[in-house]
């Protein structure tokens, strides 16, 4: 299943900037098909480099697409209403929240790192909200949603677990599916939390609140957004939520919905998570708009070396959901789909997957029918166990065939 990535954070950030910058399609693919569709869940793009280059072939894309050996892949992200403290008891928008998040493999936690937004997403001066704590109440909100829901029946399903001598991860799992939680997360829970899953019935409050930290963790891994980077004083900042073993990217998610807006009205040129832009004809800026890139060009592209938005969307689907790109084709020969398509598509798939999961994520009756696999550089047969690696361009050889 495609995996999900949610945008989370206090109120005032720059969520739905951001989510609106990362959805708004990239100008250079205006004809590809597939765009935002609902306001609070869109279509944004991994970037990654193309194979196409590599092998010195010009590629014809359908899935996803190719700007100048670059690939832009689609995937699926979410934006979220506000978090703010006592979200867990339902206060502001908490529970819609929660309820958003259960969707979501993965986070973006976005926070304001120039510190002028108070934890109820009221405006304060510059530096003075510490965005540390940004992150730090949206992990307590969370961890304290989740306990309260395993306490629920928390006694009968121990009790049934301890009875029957099991471990807790296969009575908790029906329980947990409806969040997005499977069997193998609540395991790796389980051995993190260093508890013991078969005494579950006699954890102290304690083990039991290690256990649901754990939880969250595995099942909702996360990555910093420092946003609005481009204000003076973010930079200590930043350096603070690295130091405090966060994964942070800085981002500027006013400058990246700004330059989108201004490649599709053909004022710049510039590809998502491009290191720089440029002018197309400056005699067509207005004086505002001239205003406008220069001091992006100087606050954000020549300190931080781009908007970072399409770093953390990156980091979200290769860092913590450790997806990889591959390349399926129908004719390794060819490097083309039956219509003669050359690198049709590009999926992404998490680590480990073998060649047959990989027959079955492009289409079951593939996986049901699967003879072997080869790998299209090197033409060589690879059997159902082969685990994909990064950029494997790869044709299945099934009894069925597609056509
Ligand atoms: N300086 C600066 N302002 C930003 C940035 N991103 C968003 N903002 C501003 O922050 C405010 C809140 O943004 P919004 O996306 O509505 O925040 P949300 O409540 O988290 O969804 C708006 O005025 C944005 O223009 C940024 O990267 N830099
Ligand atoms: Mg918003």
């Amino acid at each position: 299943m495609a995996k999900i990535v949610g945008l989370v954070g206090k109120a005032n950030v720059g969520k739905s900037t951001f989510f609106g910058a990362a959805t708004l399609k990239p100008v250079e693919i205006a004809g590809f098909p597939f765009t935002t569709t609902k306001a609070d869940r869109g279509i944004g793009y991994i970037r990654a480099p193309c194979v196409c280059k590599e092998l010195g072939v010009e590629d014809d894309p359908q899935n996803s697409a190719c700007v100048d050996g670059v690939r832009l892949i689609p995937v699926d992200l979410i934006d979220t209403p506000g978090l703010i403290p006592g979200a867990h008891q339902g206060k502001g928008l908490g529970n819609q929240f929660l309820d958003e998040v259960r969707r979501a493999d993965a986070l973006i936690v976005v926070a304001d790192a120039s510190g002028a937004t108070d934890l109820n997403g009221q405006p304060v001066d510059p530096l003075s909200n510490d965005p540390i704590e940004d992150v730090k109440m949206f992990e307590a909100e969370f961890d304290l949603w989740l306990r309260a829901l395993l306490k629920k029946d928390w006694n009968r399903i121990t009790r049934t677990a301890d009875s029957k001598k099991e471990s807790i991860d296969r009575h908790l799992e029906e329980k947990l599916t409806g969040l997005g939680i499977n069997r193998y997360q609540i395991l790796k829970a389980i051995q993190n939390a260093e508890v013991d899953g078969f005494k579950s019935a006699r954890w102290t409050e304690e083990e039991f609140n290690r256990f649901a930290t754990s939880l969250r963790k595995v099942s909702k891994p996360l990555i910093v957004a420092a946003n609005k980077a481009d204000r003076d004083g973010a930079e200590d900042n930043i350096e603070r939520m690295k130091e405090a073993g966060y994964m942070v990217v800085p981002t500027c998610a006013e400058a990246e919905l700004a330059l989108r807006r201004a490649a599709e009205a053909g004022l710049v040129e510039y590809t998502p998570g491009d290191s720089d832009f440029t002018v197309k004809n400056p005699e067509k800026l207005t004086d505002r708009q001239r205003r406008a890139l220069d001091r992006i060009k100087e606050k954000v592209f020549q300190k931080w070396g781009g908007t970072g938005l399409q770093d953390a969307v990156n980091q979200a689907f290769f860092d913590l959901l450790n997806m990889i790109t591959v390349y399926p084709v129908e004719d390794s020969e060819k490097l083309s789909n039956h219509h003669g398509h050359v690198l049709p598509d590009c999926f992404l798939v998490p680590k480990g997957t073998t060649s047959k999961q990989f027959a079955a994520v492009i289409h079951t009756d593939l996986a049901e029918s699967f003879i072997y696999a080869v790998n299209a550089r090197s033409k060589r047969r690879l059997s159902d166990s082969y685990i994909l690696e990064n950029n494997d361009i790869i044709q299945i050889v099934s009894a069925k065939g597609r056509r």
